[in-house]
């Protein structure tokens, strides 16, 4: 393709030729004659014209597929100058705003007149790559610290939160890779090891061991990383920790030499994979593997609480990874007796305004809870997600939204963080709460009508501070 750039400055010359080469065939137009011959001599292909005239355009041969780039540095006369290019039969034109002030007002006058017209702030396109560069040696920093910090102990600890997710173990792994440990030297544990299916599959096809750990066991470790989970998680066991890297919302009431607490990212495995190419880890095909699943499940496959981070640590890892191996895992996540208590959900399950809410009763295992939550998010037409069930005296609910409505997270600390623990982010959240705080507070509710309570208590929380005309269509 071919490109005439009109420009100003040696500097935004170069740096077209640079980046344009060998793509495009790139011809250059300055106004200054001593600066084109200079720029010929070191083989660039600029000539001198006056770019306010027809003419120079007609000359250079502008057909309406030839991109033309104008250099903009706030002056008046860039408005002549779109014109002739104009005249000429130009129809690609787009204008590089250097120094000019408030690009995106500059944008809109040009619109006015040019309406054909595409404006890009340098700044703009240099802004996001820098950023990255100037992050990544920040998180540099702050790993070359942690690592120095932990290189000295005999033994690390690294805990996961209980029944550990895919998002827990790749972390753990990841963690290991950066402090250049072995399996002997830092141990990844739980104090609850995984049930799920899925996770179990996982550990077993990538060979991670997580063992059981006692709070007794604690103190024969020199050093305490946490990841995915803060020390809240485990009550008091914990008031000092040596790390801590996690994406859920950050809690008060610990103390930890080094944290790294990203909520805006969808999974601890994207911060684990920031920090592992700030320090240029090697990652393996395994390690890869385990945190490509992580990102994958722990975003919902990017339908919930992803991102631009999110989606450049997956298209970082993908290659490294083995895509086979985790449509196998993914696989192992419907099974016979998570089918059953889909079907019990649909049976005792209400829907109305495009809630979804419904209750399980007792359920031997916790996993059905955030698994049915999650399925039926999934059907056309439902919006919100309350599942419940009894797991072991304590009434346990999921909630899910698409994510473009009210935050599912303030819906449970709202109705249940004075009796349970309750927390989450904008698109999911968890209940926990003893059956005999829940009674005390809404009553003994047979099934049904707890369905109804929940059901009203969404409902309302989902018409506060929303105008009348915005409500949601009954379904
Ligand atoms: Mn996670």
């Amino acid at each position: 393709m071919r490109c005439l750039a009109v420009c100003q400055t040696e500097l935004v010359v170069r740096m077209l030729d640079e980046s344009l080469m060998p793509s495009f065939e790139v011809d250059f137009v300055v106004e200054s004659k001593p600066l084109a011959r200079r720029l010929h001599d070191a083989g660039l292909h600029v000539s001198s014209a006056d770019p306010r005239r027809t003419d120079t355009y007609l000359k250079a041969d502008i057909t309406p597929g030839t991109c033309v780039i104008v250099e903009d540095s706030g002056k008046r006369s860039l408005r002549r100058i779109l014109e002739s290019i104009r005249d000429a039969g130009a129809t690609l034109v787009y204008v590089l705003g250097v120094g000019a002030e408030e690009p995106r007002k500059r944008e809109e006058e040009l619109r006015g007149v040019f309406p054909e017209v595409n404006y890009l702030a340098m700044a703009e396109l240099f802004g996001a790559p820098l950023l990255t560069e100037f992050s990544r040696s920040l998180t540099r920093l702050k790993v070359q610290q942690y690592q120095r910090f932990f290189s000295d102990a005999d033994h690390v600890l690294i805990l996961l939160h209980n029944d550990p997710d895919p998002d827990a173990m790749a972390s753990g792994l990841a963690l290991r890779n950066v402090l250049h440990r072995t399996k002997q030297t830092a141990v990844i544990a739980a104090q609850q090891g995984a049930t799920r299916p899925e996770n179990l599959r996982m550990a077993k096809m990538l060979d991670i061991h997580v063992e059981t750990i006692t709070p007794d066991q604690l103190a024969g470790f020199d050093r305490i990383a946490m990841v995915d989970v803060q020390p809240h998680y485990f009550g008091d066991a914990f008031h000092r920790v040596d790390l801590v890297i996690d994406h859920h919302p950050e809690q008060a009431g610990y103390s930890a030499v080094f944290k790294d607490i990203r909520t805006s990212y969808g999974s601890t495995s994207t911060i684990l994979t920031e920090h592992l190419r700030a320090v240029d880890a090697n990652i393996s095909e395994r390690t890869a593997t385990a945190m490509l699943y992580a990102i994958k499940s722990d975003t919902l496959f990017f339908n919930r609480q992803a991102n631009r981070v999110d989606l450049e640590a997956f298209s970082y890892l993908y290659p490294l990874a083995d895509a086979a191996m985790i449509r196998k895992m993914e696989g192992a996540e419907i099974t016979p007796d998570r089918l059953e208590y889909v079907i019990k959900a649909k049976q005792n399950g209400r829907m109305v305004e495009q809630v979804f809410c419904s209750f399980l009763g007792t359920s031997p295992r916790e996993d059905f809870i955030p698994y049915v939550a999650d399925f039926y998010l999934q059907l056309e037409d439902v919006k919100w997600t309350i599942v419940a069930g009894i797991v072991n005296d304590a009434l346990v609910m999921s909630v899910r939204n698409l994510g473009y409505s009210r935050n599912a997270g303030e819906f449970v600390r709202k109705y249940f963080a004075d009796i349970g623990n309750a927390g989450g982010h904008r698109s999911m959240a968890k209940a926990v709460v003893p059956l005999r705080a829940f009674r005390d507070k809404f009553g003994n509710l047979q099934a049904d009508q707890f369905t109804d309570k929940v059901l009203s208590l969404a409902l309302e929380f989902l018409h506060e501070h929303q105008a009348p005309e915005k409500k949601l269509v009954k379904a």
